[in-house]
C-alpha cells in the first residue's frame, strides 16, 4: 500500500546538481520507508515558492509541495507554531503569546495541508502526519478514507498546562482524528491522555473513544542510525581531526554542548553551571576547556535573537574572568557542520553536557554515548532521552550547583565505571534504532 507522509519541511536540500537528501533526524528515519513503498513526501516550508511535485536525484521519493502564501506561512510557522505551541509544550508559559491572527493562519494552512494530501491519495493509502499540524488528521478524516498515523516529536504538555489555550479543545478534537497517535514517552502519552478526559473523552488504558471509533496512544520513541554513528566512530580520518581538536582544546579534559540555538536547550543556563564549576572547583582551572556549538535556528523570531544577545554576552564574561595566556577556558561554535565534523568533536570529548530545559527526546544525547569510545553523558531528567538513558549521569537543569558537582564528578569518573555506563547506554541506544522506528509505528498503524 502507498505512503504519504506530511511534515512541515520536505527532507532534501537543494543543491546546484538538484535535491539531494538531507541527513539527521526526521529525514533518515523516514526516507528509507518512503523509498521501499514508493510514497509521497508533502511538505511547505522552503519548496513554497518553488515548483509543484518534485523527484529527487537518485530517490524513489516523490516530493509534493503545499502553497502557503508568505503571510499565511509567517502565522502558522512563525506564529501558532513557533510562538504558540513551541513554548507551550515545553513549558515557556510567559513566552506563549495567545494571538488569534495567528490561530487563524494556522486553520488556513491546516485546511490547505488537507487538501493538497487529499489530491495525492490514492485509495488504500496510509498517511502519516509529523508535528506541527494537529488539526490535519480530524481535517484528513473528513475528506479521505485513509488511515491515519500522528507522531508529536516534542513534549505533550501536563493537561493543566495545555488548557491555557483557548483553542485546546479543537487542537484535541484534531488530534484525535488520527488512528494512531504517537509520542516518544510514556508520560507524553499519559499527559495526553489526560488532556482528552479533560475534554470529556472516554479514556480506557491507552485508548480514547471519539464516536464510533478507538484511536490509539502509544510510545514510539525516536533514535538514531546506529549503523552510521557506529562507522563515523571507527572512521581512521574522523580519528585524527578529534585528536586535532583535543590539541586545540589545550586542556587535559574537553567538555562539549550541541544544540540547536534555542531557549528549550539550556545553553544559558549550561554556560553558567560551567562558571560555577571553574568559581567552586578551582582546581579545574587550566585543566579543563569546554566548546560548545550553536546551530543557527529560526533566527527570524525575536526570541531567538534575544537569546543569541544574552549567550554572546555571558560567553563574553566567562572569557573575560578566566580567560589566562596559556588557557582558554571557552570555545564557542555559531555555526553549522556536518555529520563527519560533528562525529569528530564527539570522539573528542570527555564528557558531554546535553541540559536542555525540555527536550522531546534529543538525539544529540544518544549520538555522543553511541560514538564517543569512553567519554561520559551528562544528561538532563527533563529530556525525554533520560526516560531511556538511564545510564547517563542525570541532572536537574535549572539547578546551577548541582549540575557544577556532576561536571565535577563527570571529571573525575573512573575508567571501569565510565565503561560500565557507556555500554550499558550503548546497548540501550542499539534498542531504539531509528531503522525499526518509522516500521514500528506503521506496523501498529496499520494492524489496528
Ligand atoms: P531538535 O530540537 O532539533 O529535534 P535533537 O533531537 O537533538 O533536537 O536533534 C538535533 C539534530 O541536529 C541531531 O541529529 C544533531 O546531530 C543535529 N545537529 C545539531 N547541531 C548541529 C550542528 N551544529 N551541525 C550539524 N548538525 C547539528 C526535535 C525535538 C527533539 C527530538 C527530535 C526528533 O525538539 O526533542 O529528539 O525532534 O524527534
Amino acid at each position: 500500500m502507498g505512503l504519504i507522509i506530511v511534515a512541515n519541511r520536505a527532507p532534501f536540500r537543494l543543491t546546484p546538481e538538484g535535491l539531494v537528501p538531507a541527513v539527521g533526524g526526521l529525514a533518515t528515519a523516514l526516507l528509507p520507508v518512503l523509498e521501499r513503498r514508493h510514497g509521497v513526501w508533502v511538505a511547505a516550508g522552503e519548496w513554497r515558492e518553488k515548483g509543484q511535485a518534485a523527484t529527487p536525484r537518485e530517490s524513489q521519493v516523490r516530493l509534493e509541495q503545499v502553497f502557503l502564501p508568505e503571510k499565511e506561512w509567517q502565522g502558522y510557522y512563525g506564529g501558532f507554531s513557533n510562538r504558540v505551541l513551541w513554548p507551550l509544550c515545553h513549558y515557556f508559559l510567559e513566552r506563549v503569546e495567545l494571538r488569534r491572527d495567528f490561530y487563524q493562519d494556522y486553520q488556513r494552512a491546516n485546511r490547505r495541508f488537507a487538501e493538497r494530501v487529499a489530491e495525492v491519495f490514492r485509495e488504500g493509502d496510509t498517511v502519516f502526519v509529523q508535528d506541527y499540524h494537529l488539526l490535519l488528521p480530524r481535517l484528513l478524516r473528513e475528506r479521505i478514507p485513509a488511515k491515519i498515523g500522528f507522531f508529536f516529536h516534542i513534549p505533550w504538555p501536563s493537561s493543566g498546562v495545555f488548557r491555557i489555550l483557548p483553542w485546546g479543545r479543537a487542537l484535541v478534537e484534531g488530534v484525535l482524528g488520527a488512528d494512531l497517535i504517537g509520542f516518544h514517552t510514556p508520560e507524553y502519552v499519559e499527559n495526553f491522555l489526560r488532556t482528552a478526559a479533560h475534554y470529556g473523552y472516554r479514556v480506557e488504558e491507552n485508548r480514547v473513544r471519539v464516536g464510533e471509533r478507538w484511536v490509539r496512544v502509544e510510545a514510539h520513541p525516536l533514535g538514531i542510525d546506529t549503523g552510521r554513528f557506529g562507522e563515523l566512530a571507527q572512521d581512521p580520518h574522523i580519528g585524527l581531526h578529534a585528536r586535532a581538536l583535543k590539541r586545540l582544546a589545550g586542556a587535559e579534559r574537553l567538555i562539549l554542548g550541541v544544540d540547536r540555538l534555542d531557549y528549550t536547550k539550556g545553553i544559558l543556563e549550561r554556560l553558567l553551571a560551567y562558571e560555577r564549576l571553574l568559581q567552586s572547583y578551582p582546581q579545574w582551572r587550566g585543566r579543563v576547556a569546554f566548546f560548545q556549538i550553536a546551530t543557527p535556528s529560526r533566527t527570524s523570531v525575536h526570541a531567538y535573537r534575544e537569546l543569541k544577545r544574552r549567550v554572546d554576552e555571558v560567553v563574553g564574561r566567562i572569557m573575560g574572568s578566566f580567560l589566562r595566556e596559556d588557557w582558554v577556558p571557552l570555545r564557542y561554535f555559531y555555526q553549522t557542520y556536518t555529520q563527519e565534523e560533528l562525529a569528530a568533536f564527539y570522539r573528542a570529548a570527555d564528557v558531554a553536557l546535553i541540559t536542555p530545559l525540555r527536550d522531546g527526546m534529543n538525539l544529540v544525547a544518544m549520538e555522543y554515548a553511541y560514538t564517543t569510545e569512553d567519554g561520559v553523558l551528562v544528561l538532563s531528567n527533563l529530556a525525554g532521552a533520560a526516560e531511556y538513558l538511564k545510564e547517563a549521569l542525570l541532572v536537574n537543569p535549572y539547578d546551577l550547583d548541582g549540575m557544577a558537582q556532576a561536571l565535577d564528578r563527570a571529571l573525575r569518573m573512573p575508567g571501569g565505571e565510565r565503561r560500565e555506563r557507556l555500554s550499558a547506554l550503548k546497548a540501550r541506544i542499539e534498542a531504539l534504532d531509528v531503522q525499526g522506528w518509522a516500521e514500528r509505528f506503521l506496523a501498529s498503524l496499520e494492524e489496528g
